[in-house]
């Protein structure tokens, strides 16, 4: 028989079996000698060992396509990046790094600005202009709503962690596309308040058969650009893929050389001007990192 862990807790799993519901498995021994251990993603072989109380054991684990560490997550196929276009305002700077993080596991994006009953049209215009070009899925919501075929399109038979900064709406969106999750939402202020995130474990929540969404407290910020150095960063920016090689330099750094391409065309408007900025801001971060 075979399952997904949806959730570990103290050396607990809970196996979503598609014959069963979930099953509480203890995970056997074989696999702190291996230094093997089951993660929420896994697709693992279990045996009920008790029919009546869906009590099991793993005993195997299916081959990962992938692999996240923070948060640890197994399986992962996509990241739906979850930012608010208002309340709090979106921080662009983090926007970008969680987009290059994602990129740099090899992850594929989704962009979601939420809040968009609160929104001003200019806002609205702004991100979408900024954000067309960056390699990323755009959508434009409410959680609110229950308008969100476009999300359950975009998560469809896959495995999507949501990734975003606190109160943007990230257990909001989860309760309205599972209404089971039942996820604590809250106000910003009180979660401060508190010093907490609302969200405080990795889980997978169950959309439909083979379709799951993780809600993460995970993403750190001062983490994500991790190994990326600042010549690799224009790696990250798709936008600039068009004027590559178009420059008087050859590298160019796209920052301070004269008859730059990139320069050229953000001038001209068909690179975002905001994108730019936000990388010129990165590479200088980059720059500046203390080096070990
Ligand atoms: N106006 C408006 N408010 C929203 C929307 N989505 C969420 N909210 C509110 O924003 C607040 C924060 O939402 P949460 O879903 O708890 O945010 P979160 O991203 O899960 O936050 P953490 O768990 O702290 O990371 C709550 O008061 C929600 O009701 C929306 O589309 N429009
Ligand atoms: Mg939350
Ligand atoms: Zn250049």
């Amino acid at each position: 028989m075979q399952g997904r862990i949806v959730k570990g807790i103290a050396g607990f799993y809970y196996v979503d079996v598609k014959e069963t519901g979930i099953v509480e498995c203890h995970a056997v021994g074989k696999f702190r000698k291996d230094k093997e251990k089951p993660l929420v993603g896994d697709k693992v072989e279990l045996e009920i060992t008790d029919a009546k109380n869906l009590i099991g054991s793993i005993t195997g684990i299916l081959p990962r396509k992938s692999m996240l560490y923070r948060p640890e997550v197994a399986n992962v196929s996509q990241a739906l990046v979850v930012f608010a276009y208002s309340s709090p305002d979106p921080n662009l700077g983090l926007l970008d790094k969680f987009l290059i993080m994602l990129k740099n596991h090899n992850i594929e994006c989704g962009l979601c600005f939420n809040k968009n009953d609160i929104a001003s049209d200019k806002i609205k215009e702004e991100m979408a202009e900024a954000y067309k070009n960056s390699g990323a899925k755009i959508f434009s919501l409410s959680a609110l709503n229950n308008d969100l075929d476009q999300i359950r399109e975009f998560i469809k038979g896959k495995i999507t962690v949501l990734a975003g900064p606190s109160g943007v709406g990230k257990s909001t969106l989860i309760n309205n596309l599972c209404p089971e999750a039942n996820m604590e939402t809250g106000d910003i202020s009180k979660k401060l308040a508190r010093g907490k995130h609302t969200t405080r474990h990795s889980q997978l929540f169950k959309v439909d058969e083979d379709t799951y969404i993780m809600d993460t407290p995970g993403f750190t910020s001062f983490e994500l650009l991790g190994d990326i150095d600042k010549d690799n960063l224009k790696a990250f920016y798709p936008e600039f893929y068009p004027y590559e090689g178009g420059c008087r330099f050859d590298p160019c750094s796209h920052t301070h050389e004269p008859s730059c391409s990139v320069k050229e065309a953000v001038e001209e408007g068909s690179i975002s001007r905001i994108r730019y900025n936000g990388y010129l801001a990165l590479y200088k971060e980059l720059q500046d990192r203390r080096k070990y």
